[in-house]
């Protein structure tokens, strides 16, 4: 069994905190940022002193692989550690610094797996200024499409250029990995939301992962004077999306709430000007459901309500799709293994679905994947808040390790 190091894993974490851009509360280390940057070379400097050689594929993903079997598939272990805005500590990087815990176990136990062990830190998990996240893992599973890395972020940079600076500015070769060799990929990551606490449990044994669409949506109508055109004059696109989002609410409500999450969490208002009619407003829907049919029926339904509402108002409506992540179910074979390893150091556990999105979403498709959460203190995260106790972040890496151990003798 493996035994992680508790405080060399709050160092490690708590010195990747330190890069971040400190206009923001808590932590921001947006993917096209020198904090990012600054942080990739630190975590480099880190594999290298253990006499690793990390690399960085095309998609700006980072690896590096410990072991003396570069022919034999591999365990692939990581999550990301990019963040949101004012966001916290440990969204994505457990999962990172909990594999080097693990890789230096392994090197000071001097303990011989079967399997090489790949750790991958995924470039821009969470890029929400392109309206797209799991970048990096998408590269990876080879679903990136021309399209989306065309896509512009608010300095009119595209995706394409974002990953070719961040490349070379970040002091590691390019290679890439042989996508065949990955057998195995296990995901540590925080719950990001209430539910291991309220039940007293320390471990999530994670059976899938939900599915999202955001769509991106456009009403156009007409600026004009505050304060001299009447209202049977007006193209209010503002109150017109009010309206929609009003209504969009209340069908919500009388649905199966427990199934749906709905947010509008970005709104762009045009000229945003207090005496001028706002001509054009744009903003975001983000859904996510655990079955498809759940997330294409309310797409529908949102198309339908934006289209009546602009011809209730002479307006002009776009719906446009700008991410659609499908809903995964997880290996029962991983999944009974964290169970197992969870149940055999005693800790207290309950399998569960993820409602967040994570880079295990896009490497299920190519790869048995799994995932373990550990308990975030109230549910909070995308927050300042967000908060995990370091020995429950250390109890999932000790579950991680193990599970690893596990898997490395099944095949
Ligand atoms: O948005 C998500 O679900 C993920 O945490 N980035
Ligand atoms: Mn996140
Ligand atoms: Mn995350």
């Amino acid at each position: 069994m493996i035994k992680p190091n508790r405080e060399r894993i709050e160092n490690v974490l708590l010195q990747l905190a330190q890069f971040s851009d400190t206009k923001f509360p808590g932590v921001t280390r947006h993917f096209d940022s020198e904090y990012y940057i600054e942080s990739r070379n630190w975590l480099i400097t880190k594999f290298r002193e253990l006499g690793l050689s990390p690399f960085i594929d095309q998609t700006g993903n980072l690896f590096v692989e410990y072991g003396k079997y570069a022919n034999r598939n591999v365990i692939a272990t990581g999550s990301h550690t990019d963040s949101v805005t004012g966001g916290g500590k440990f969204d994505g990087t457990i999962g990172v610094v909990g594999g080097l815990e693990i890789i230096r176990c392994l090197i000071e136990q001097n303990i011989e797996l079967r399997h090489n062990i790949l750790l991958i830190d995924f470039f821009a998990e969470e890029s929400t200024e392109f309206g797209l996240s799991t970048v990096g893992s998408r590269g990876l599973v080879g679903s990136l499409t021309n399209e989306q890395l065309d896509l512009r972020n608010r300095a009119g940079k595209t995706l394409r250029d974002t990953i070719v600076i961040h490349k070379s500015a970040v002091n590691a070769d390019t290679s890439e990995v042989d996508l065949t060799r990955i057998a195995r990929f296990i995901e540590l990551h925080i719950e990001q939301g209430p539910v291991l606490a309220f039940e007293n449990k320390k471990i999530g044994v994670v059976t899938g992962i939900n599915g999202l669409r955001r769509l991106e949506v456009i009403v156009s109508g007409e600026s004009n004077h505050a304060g001299t055109t009447p209202l049977n004059l007006r193209k209010d696109a503002f109150m017109a999306a009010a309206e929609i989002t009003v209504n969009l609410r209340k069908q919500w409500r009388l649905a199966d709430t427990e199934k749906l999450r709905v947010t509008i969490g970005k709104v762009n208002v045009f000229p945003n000007l207090s005496n001028v009619i706002p001509g054009r407003v744009e903003f975001s829907i983000d859904l996510r459901a655990e079955s498809n049919e759940i997330l294409d029926s309310w797409v529908h339904k949102i198309e339908e309500s934006i289209y009546e509402h602009c011809i209730q108002y002479d307006l002009s409506g776009e719906v446009i799709l700008k991410s659609r992540i499908e809903p995964v179910m997880f290996d029962s074979d991983i999944t009974d293994v964290i169970k197992q390893v969870t149940d055999k150091l005693n800790l207290p556990s309950m399998t569960m679905n993820s409602g967040a999105i994570h880079d295990s979403s896009q490497m299920s498709h190519v790869a048995k994947t799994g995932m373990i959460f550990v308990p975030s203190v109230g549910g909070k995260s995308h927050c300042e808040s967000e908060f995990t106790d370091i020995p429950d972040i250390c109890y999932g890496i000790e579950v991680l390790a193990n599970t690893i151990l596990q898997l490395d003798r099944l095949t």
